[in-house]
């Protein structure tokens, strides 16, 4: 399937990890925010609807998703936290500043990642224009959000079958 085609919200469900004692942050940048509000809420509601429970989700705000990856660490260095969900959307074709803030926050989240060894997710949309932005935070194309916190959900499952020997 092509990305074009991929709806965000349709994924397999098979065998994912119980998640009820997990704790997770979600932080969402404030630019774009009529996109990214729609993107916490499909994150949010994805995570509790296949477990995690509403006190176990913490929230933090940055003003534009080149602060996601700090903010993302802050998240991630806590010992309570799992997995962190980063959202952001960064419209292309409207400045070159595009360029700059895409491969800074995908490199950034990258390290912390690895260097936390927490799942931290790039739920970022790099979109064209805004109505492609739409199209995919709970359009026609579902929500990256959705996408994002099963990502989590899934990480975590890995996770804990590689920590176990049973992969
Ligand atoms: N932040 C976003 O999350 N999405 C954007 O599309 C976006 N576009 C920007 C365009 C320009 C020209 C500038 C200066 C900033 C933009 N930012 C955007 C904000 C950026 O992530 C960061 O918050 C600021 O650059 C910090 O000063």
């Amino acid at each position: 399937m092509s990305s074009a085609d991929k709806n965000l919200s349709v994924f397999t469900t098979n065998g994912l990890p119980d998640i009820s004692a997990k704790k997770f942050a979600i932080i969402v940048a404030e630019w774009n925010s009529e996109v990214t509000e729609k993107l916490f809420e499909g994150a949010y509601q994805t995570l509790t609807q296949y477990g995690a429970s509403s006190e176990n989700i913490e929230r933090g705000n940055v003003p534009g998703s080149f602060e996601l990856t700090l903010g993302a660490q802050w998240f991630a260095e806590r010992a309570d936290i799992d997995a962190v969900i980063a959202l952001g959307v960064v419209i292309q074709g409207e400045t070159k500043h595009n360029d700059y803030i895409n491969h800074a926050v995908a490199q950034g989240i990258t390290n912390v990642s690895l260097k936390t060894g927490k799942p931290v997710i790039f739920g970022v949309l790099t979109p064209n224009n805004m109505e492609q932005a739409l199209d995919r935070a709970g359009g026609i194309h579902g929500n990256k959000g959705d996408e994002a916190a099963m990502t989590a959900i899934k990480m975590l499952g890995l996770q804990e079958m590689v920590l176990k020997g049973q992969v």
